[in-house]
């Protein structure tokens, strides 16, 4: 039976970046999750009937949500709900089964590389039809929809066992409960040499997979071990863990330490990869080197045409602002458009869907490609494996070629963590008082060229996003982005984005922090990172 439950608003579900993040306890609060789900159903249109898609990462808290977004999606009108077994789908998993099986769009449970737990993080967020996040226009609708809203619906049928692949039915919508690595491996298989990396790896290429206790353990398990043959132990940590095992999720050089100390040490497998708590972010590391996130979206980018599915060319690459300019020099000599959108993966599926980008990068370890309309990790992984099995060099070589080549892109992000807000905020004002004054000045030999507030205008619907970080560029192409996270859910994040171009090959091999160290002094002169933030040091560097 369909109920409508009274019910009153919240008013901090403002979706961020990526959806709506809080920790746990604070969605646990009476009709949080409901408001907010109840939002997202009451800003769309025309969904009677159609097929909504249910994902989540397996967090904690995972199971009692797809519960309640089953039983509401019922009550509202849906025709069918598609859900991964136990309740688990990875976010490019969950994007390719909107788009192969035409839903009207889907809901996803993930709080990404954020830690998991009952005090840890959680989120939800709206996927439309392409399979891509929601754009503004509809994050927006939802904000304004939570602020007042006052009933929802919700069927009070019993809980659908989530564990068992089939179809069922609740309150006359049917339920089908799918195995959620079969399309996206199959999917896989279509773009990728599977027999070109299948005898790489027989011939002894060695391969270490970190799923740090998330969803890619098991799509990782069937595509690296299974179909590629890749010997068990290659893929780590592959039960998804609804608190990743106390770890935080996140690929980077902190989180996926042991990872990289092994592929820096004498013993080192061939190519070292992970992926974060919701399968759509990725770490590259080569035996001896770390590849970047920015330079892995420039080498990828280069060297795609080696695998099947992009074998006829890109039409362009995509890459949000605070990412390295290293794609862009790779568009230029592939004669194809080079996009700078602002930070969040839905900036992207108005350029893929148009046709005007193949593949889309960012520094914060996404990469992916028009296949799904969300950041794949394993994606990623899969396409450095192509690409090395073809050139049956190493990564190194791949990477420092690509520099020679190219030039190098000096690059690091400093973050500093939980800042109090009101501080964070008045640094990003400070800066923006400054932006007109700055143009013409000098710091040491950094003189600065120009300064903004990076805007976005959408080539496709001509919409408009302001404020999307502050832009610092120097005269030689260098440059400090400052942003405020949009993921965090304490306090305040600030990211600062610094950069250098180096086109002198003998000069590729400098250690990244102090290549950048003066960029790094006249950020922190300009924005008064430490006295602001009271923080000598960023908490965490990649
Ligand atoms: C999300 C977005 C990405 C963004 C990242 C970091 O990723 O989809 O586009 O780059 O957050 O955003 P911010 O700098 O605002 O914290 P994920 O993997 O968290 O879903």
């Amino acid at each position: 039976m369909i109920k409508t439950v009274t019910t009153t608003p919240y008013s901090d579900q403002k979706p961020g970046t990526s959806g709506l993040r809080k920790k746990v306890p604070h969605f646990q609060q009476k009709n949080y999750a409901e408001n907010f789900i109840q939002s997202i159903f009451d800003s769309l249109e025309d969904f009677e009937g159609k097929l909504l898609v249910i994902g989540g990462d397996g967090r904690y808290f995972n199971r009692e949500v797809i519960q309640i977004a089953i039983k509401m999606a019922a009550a509202n009108g849906f025709g069918r709900v598609m859900v991964g077994q136990g309740g688990i789908t990875s976010t490019p998993a969950a994007s390719h089964l909107i788009r192969k099986h035409g839903a009207f769009g889907g809901i996803i449970l993930s709080a990404s590389h954020n830690p998991g737990g009952p005090t840890e993080d959680f989120g939800i967020k709206y996927n439309i039809g392409n399979g891509g996040p929601a754009p503004e226009k509809i994050t927006d609708a939802i904000y304004a929809r939570t602020k007042v809203i006052d009933s929802y619906k919700i069927s009070d049928a019993d809980d659908i066992n989530l564990d068992q692949v089939g179809l069922t039915e609740l309150d006359g919508m049917q339920v089908e409960i799918v195995d959620p690595v079969a399309d996206y491996a199959e999917l896989m298989e279509t773009l990728f040499d599977f027999d070109a990396i299948r005898q790489h790896i027989a011939g002894g290429f060695r391969i270490a997979f970190d799923a740090m206790s998330a969803v890619t353990g098991p799509y990782a398990k069937e595509i690296i071990e299974r179909r590629l043959g890749a010997p068990e132990g290659s893929v780590r940590n592959f039960i998804p863990l609804p608190d990743f095992g106390h770890h935080h999720p996140d690929p980077n050089l902190v989180h996926a330490k042991h990872l990289y100390d092994e592929m820096m040490g004498p013993n080192a497998p061939d190519f070292g990869a992970a992926s974060d708590g919701d399968g759509d972010r990725n770490l590259i590391i080569g035996k001896g080197i770390f590849v970047t996130p920015s330079d892995s979206v420039a080498m990828l980018a280069a060297n795609a045409h080696l695998a099947p599915g992009y074998a006829s060319g890109l039409s362009g690459i995509a890459r949000s602002m605070p990412t390295s300019g290293a794609a862009d020099r790779v568009a230029e000599k592939l004669g194809i458009g080079i996009y700078e959108t602002p930070t969040g993966w839905k900036f992207f599926g108005n350029l893929l869907d148009e046709g005007l980008a193949t593949i889309c990068g960012e520094e914060s370890a996404g990469t992916g490609s028009n296949h799904v309309r969300e950041k794949d990790g394993l994606w990623a992984v899969l396409l450095w494996l192509n690409i090395l099995a073809v050139r049956k060099e190493s990564v190194k070589d791949i990477v420092t070629k690509h520099w020679a080549a190219f030039g190098r892109n000096y690059y690091s992000r400093h973050d500093y963590e939980e800042v109090d807000s009101d501080a964070a905020n008045g640094l990003m004002d400070n800066l923006r008082n400054q932006l007109s004054s700055l143009p013409g000045k000098s710091f040491g030999d950094l003189k600065v060229q120009a300064a903004d507030d990076f805007a976005y205008l959408d080539p496709v619907d001509q919409s408009v996003s302001k404020n999307q970080g502050i832009r610092i560029l120097f005269e030689g192409g260098s440059r400090v982005v400052f942003r405020l996270s949009g993921t965090g859910t304490s306090g305040a994040t600030l990211r600062v984005y610094i950069e250098r171009y180096e086109p002198d090959a003998s000069r590729h091999d400098l250690e990244t922090q102090s290549a950048l160290a003066d960029l790094i002094a006249v950020a922190d002169e300009i924005a008064g990172i430490k006295v602001r933030t009271g923080r000598s040091e960023p908490s965490v560097i990649t």
